[in-house]
């Protein structure tokens, strides 16, 4: 027998972490035969693990079978689906289930299992049905596979300090403006500030652009159809693919198709998950009943799709009975982890979990909730799912364990189940996964890699660890990951404290939980970031301004209470740097902390740039507004959209997702069929690099649907009065 070994990975005894094992052991040969087997590995934990067989006849029909196989460390069997399967001693034996008892020659039958293993979990070497062992083909056995193949390579990053992002295309998009089209386009991060474009419509060169990456084609046809060039020391390049009509005018409608009734479209994100440059969307269902965690009750299942523009689904997760449905439970991340130029997926999963290509993760049968709907018991995991096929590819037992539910608070299940999630570039070139859990007590925040197709930890953050009890009580609804102290690599920055990129704990201004936060180049006029944030704590500043590279707090207001809300951006051109308000303390202030107006905002909640100019608009609801001094100025009102998350009324995603700089909106039809994306209609002679391409406000994007979501900010100030913004250091996969 020729053994093909695919992607077999070393599982290494950490302390805690139990590895995620993705193998794919094919077993073929170059001798014509009857049969092909193709076992993989789909997920492993802590002494078990999934796995899926896929059985190729490539001999005369049969009707009727059975596969049989030793498993060469005496794994055992606990539960199969689409075969009934066997095991004892090691021999194990699967037989059809009746509906896949027909097997044409050339047709391929699929079952899975789950299984137990203990000190090691080898894949069985060989396989026979109806008693004839099966020597394969010479065909390639994976290429007529169902099943994925895991990425088993990841390819290192370049020499120097380049961080790693998405090779996206042009985004070229034609939205009604008028009585004619705003065609508008990125400029990547690793083109030239002053590249020039030219821009034809139907082949026929329309116009030169140096200014802006947008173009008002006056009266032209609203079907009109657009194309760009980018033009480097004076020689055209490649045409970009056809312009993305917004049909709807001013909207473009994404196709999406609930999984049940009562079901409501809820926070999204994007990735390019297949590796064409154009974006994806990952959205989260929320079903009905979705609890806080403060509500008691059983919830519906939660599932999570990824679609294409056009509205093809190309796979759906159900999370199961085991995962709880509300605005705390599910954090989910959208990234290209391991640099293949595809984005993973990753969130917090459990037994009975399905993942996107209908495998199933632990226990099927398993059910953890206990009479109050929680889920206070049963194993808890974190999974990486193949972006493009939803297959799970890497599942590791959840960091930290729950433990004792109690230590988190309250006993009822409340505290013990907050969890966030982000993407850092921890080691200053490629991304990494921050899952965290606890922000009213303990808090422990997880990072993790995913290389060559395994999930490895690479720290733990845990205020129960020596030296950090002051950091426990420190998180909010929400995180934000920054440079913060200009070395390349990332910090956490969670609440009112801060984590440096190597795990440890960085600064801590004490203040306490709060709903809202903000960090970005909110004072453009000295060195570095700041922190704008609101605390809960009624004893605390209602709010403040910090050096996020020290945690220094710079402004405060006087406490007042729970202050629930708070934002700071440059909404208004009449003062420098950002504006900052809140619920709980009057008037909007400078970056120095003094009031300049004192009429606060229509609303207390997102931002997007939207208009022509350089400050920001206000986004709230299905609406966005222009701040002004004597009234805020309605610029859109989407039609037949909700919000979502309650109270917090925000969209399912904002950001810069298609066409120049400004400021995507994607919210949810009424009838929850549609996923509308908004873009501007107004042009403007402003020039940014795509912001995608600036690695904090690409991560914001990837966080923004945690918990209680913020808007983005990218590393430099944008806003009236801003500085040529710097070239990103970066290099696309
Ligand atoms: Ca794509
Ligand atoms: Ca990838
Ligand atoms: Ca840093
Ligand atoms: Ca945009």
């Amino acid at each position: 027998m020729h053994h093909r070994r695919r992607g077999v990975a070393i599982v290494a005894a950490g302390a805690a972490a139990v590895a995620a094992v993705a193998v794919t052991v094919t077993v073929a040969s170059a001798a014509a035969s009857g049969c092909r087997v193709t076992y993989t590995v789909t997920n492993s934990w802590q002494g078990g693990f999934g796995a899926n067989v896929d059985v190729t006849n490539l001999g005369d029909p049969v009707n009727g079978w059975t596969l049989a196989w030793t498993f060469p460390a005496g794994q055992t069997v606990t539960q199969a689906w689409n075969a009934t399967v066997t095991s004892s001693g090691g021999q194990a034996r699967a037989t059809d289930v009746g509906y896949n008892a027909a097997i044409a020659t050339g047709a391929t039958v699929s079952f899975g299992f789950n299984g137990t293993w203990t000190g090691s979990n080898p894949a069985p070497t060989s396989f026979a049905l109806n008693g004839v062992t099966c020597t394969g083909a010479a065909s390639s056995p994976t290429s007529s596979s169902p099943s994925p193949s895991p990425s088993t390579s990841t390819p290192p990053p370049p020499a120097g300090n380049a961080k790693q992002m998405e090779d996206l295309d042009r985004g070229l998009i034609s939205v009604r403006s008028g009585s004619g089209n705003l065609v508008s386009w990125r400029l990547l991060g690793t083109e030239a500030l002053s590249t020039a474009f030219n821009l034809y419509r139907a082949g026929t060169r329309i116009a030169t652009v140096t200014t802006g990456t947008n173009y008002l084609d006056a009266g032209a046809a609203a079907d009109a159809s657009y194309t760009v060039r980018a033009v480097v020391g004076g020689v055209e390049q490649a045409a970009s693919g056809a312009s993305l009509r917004f049909t709807g005018g001013g909207y473009l409608d994404v196709p999406i198709s609930s999984p049940g009734s009562g079901y409501t479209a809820n926070d999204a994100s994007v990735g390019d998950l297949d590796g064409d440059g154009q974006y994806e969307i990952v959205l989260k269902w929320d079903p009905a009943d979705a609890k806080d965690n403060s509500q008691s009750g059983v919830t519906g299942v939660v599932y999570v799709d990824a679609y294409r523009l056009n509205g093809q689904r190309l796979w759906r997760i159900n999370l199961g009975r085991n995962i709880r449905a509300g605005a705390h439970y599910t954090q989910f991340q959208v990234y290209d982890y391991d640099g293949d130029g595809r984005a993973e997926v990753a969130m917090k999963t459990a037994d009975a979990t399905v993942d996107g290509a209908g495998r199933v993760i632990g226990n099927a049968s398993a059910d953890y909730r206990n009479s109050s709907g929680y889920v206070l018991s049963g194993p808890e995991y974190l999974t990486m799912f193949n972006g493009l096929t939803g297959a799970a590819m890497s599942t590791v037992d959840y960091v930290p364990a729950r433990g004792t539910v109690s230590s988190w608070g309250d006993s009822y299940g409340n505290r013990v189940d907050r969890f966030l999630a982000g993407t850092a570039y921890l080691d200053g070139q490629r991304p990494s996964l921050i899952m965290a859990r606890g922000y009213y007590t303990r808090s422990v925040i997880v990072a993790w890699d995913f290389r060559n197709g395994t999930l490895t930890r690479r720290w733990t953050f845990d205020s129960n660890s020596s030296g950090n009890s002051a950091y426990a009580g420190q998180g909010n609804h929400q995180l934000s990951v920054a440079d913060v102290d200009a070395d390349g690599r990332d910090e956490i920055v969670y609440g009112a404290m801060a984590v440096d990129d190597n795990g440890a704990r960085l600064w801590n201004t004490g203040n306490g939980h709060g709903d809202a936060m903000h960090v970005g180049d909110l004072d453009p006029s000295r060195p570095g970031l700041e922190e704008f944030k609101v605390d809960e704590d009624g004893s605390k500043p209602s709010s403040w301004m910090a050096d996020a590279r020290t945690g220094q707090i710079l402004w405060s207001t006087p406490a007042n209470g729970d202050n629930g809300r708070g934002v700071s951006g440059d909404i208004w051109a009449g003062s420098a740097g950002a504006e900052s308000w809140s619920a709980a303390a009057d008037g909007v202030r400078s970056p120095k902390g003094t009031v300049v107006s004192s009429r606060k905002p229509s609303s207390t909640n997102f931002l997007a740039w939207w208009d022509g100019d350089t400050t920001r608009e206000l986004l709230d609801g299905t609406h966005v507004d222009k701040y002004g001094t004597s009234g805020d100025t309605r610029l859109l009102t989407a039609a037949n959209v909700h919000s979502n998350n309650g109270t917090k009324s925000t969209p399912s995603l904002s950001g810069d997702i298609l066409g120049d700089w400004r400021e995507e909106i994607i919210w949810p039809t009424s009838d929850n069929t549609a996923l509308r994306v908004y873009s501007t209609p107004d042009p403007t002679s402003t020039r940014l690099f795509t912001l995608m391409h600036d690695p904090q406000y690409r991560c914001a994007i990837a966080w923004q649907n945690t918990a209680y979501n913020q808007p983005p900010h990218p590393s430099y100030f944008i806003g009236s009065g801003m500085a040529t913004p710097p070239a990103p250091v970066i290099y696309v996969r």
